[in-house]
């Protein structure tokens, strides 16, 4: 571990830091993580939690952390309404990312990631949005079509933005803070996934999952907290990926289907720069949609690429019951977290 972080990091020096980042070069070689090798067969999971070698020595006694709460993965029911009121908050939140490290974010609705935003398509969204941070924001829907120099623009600390967007395609979209230093935004946490149905609809399936992949890149801890490294978002070599803003989450408490069941998941990468080697261990995808569009349609996958800001949606059963593991195939990013488990059982 370097020095760097021994002493506090406060705000001031903190965004200093990133307007210097902004302007450097690509820095390579700071605090690479020390990983474990493993094979990537459902005996070997347990391992997984031991491979997480950078976890910081963090305190978090003077921290106002939230509890960790599992973040729920379901697709939320769609409201039939077409017209979706829908008003956020963004704000600065600690959270844990793994059991031992507290996270310093900035958050859209106050989790990493932000609120699943579930629409059909043709839905009108009314949006609102009051700052309740420290730090000017902005929101970008990937879903939407509309001016950015109107629409992205950053508002700032207590101000309430507001504009209103239409759901012309559907698909597995990113949504994500475009204020600059973009890299320092999103490496904070905010981000999030809207999934917007065909107004056709789709087959119906028994399950369906919400899976946000991302980094964090990680100062040593000052005050029982960890800061984003800007400086090591430039290098892309992150300390954890995760699914869903923890790492292992879906270890510990599993993803379940049955026997047979329909399972559809919803995979939105929103890095910031990491491409998603998505694979379940165990099965093939039956189909697969690239950006979620029910016309993109790719069939008997064995692992789909999520690219940084884009979306895949797959489907599949599971003909016996098990332990189904999920990773991202890029695996030095599974040592690092990104790695859960659907548990398949008989009834
Ligand atoms: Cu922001």
């Amino acid at each position: 571990m370097n020095t760097q972080g021994a002493n506090p990091v406060n705000r001031r020096s903190f965004l200093k830091l990133a307007g210097v980042a902004a302007g450097a070069a690509v820095v390579s070689g700071c605090g690479s993580p020390a990983v474990s090798s493993q094979s990537e067969g459902a005996d070997t999971i347990s391992d997984h939690a031991a491979a997480a070698t950078h976890t910081p020595d963090t305190t978090t006694s003077d921290t106002k952390a939230k509890p960790f709460k599992t973040y729920d993965a379901t697709l939320p029911a769609i409201d039939k309404n077409p017209i979706k009121k829908v008003s956020w908050e963004s704000s600065d939140d600690v959270l844990y990312i793994t059991k031992d490290v507290a996270f310093q974010a900035w958050t859209f609705g106050g989790s990493v990631p932000g609120p699943i935003l579930a629409l059909t398509e043709g839905d009108e969204v009314q949006f609102s949005i009051t700052n309740k941070g420290s730090a000017p924001h902005s929101i970008d829907f990937h879903a939407a079509l509309t001016p950015p120099d109107k629409n992205y623009i950053s508002f700032a600390p207590q101000a309430t933005h507001q504009f209103t967007w239409k759901a012309h395609y559907p698909g597995c979209f990113m949504y994500h803070c475009g204020t600059p230093y973009v890299l320092h935004h999103m490496a904070m946490g905010m981000y999030g996934a809207t999934i917007v149905k065909p107004k056709t609809g789709l087959q119906p399936v028994d399950r369906e999952y919400v899976l946000v992949q991302s980094e964090f890149y990680l100062t040593p801890p000052a005050d029982g907290l960890v800061q984003t490294d800007i400086t090591k978002a430039l290098t892309g070599i992150p300390d954890y990926v995760v699914f869903n803003g923890y790492a292992e989450q879906y270890k510990a408490t599993p993803l379940i289907a049955k026997v047979g069941e329909r399972i559809r998941m919803w995979v939105m990468n929103a890095g910031p720069t990491h491409y998603s080697a998505f694979h379940v261990i165990g099965t093939i995808f039956e189909a697969a949609y690239q950006d979620g569009n029910p016309a993109n349609k790719m069939v008997g996958m064995q692992t789909v690429n999520v690219y940084p800001g884009g979306g895949m949606m797959v489907e599949f059963s599971i003909p016996e019951a098990g332990q189904y593991p999920f990773v991202s195939h890029s695996f030095a990013d599974a040592s690092k977290g990104a790695l859960g488990v659907l548990a398949v059982t008989n009834s």
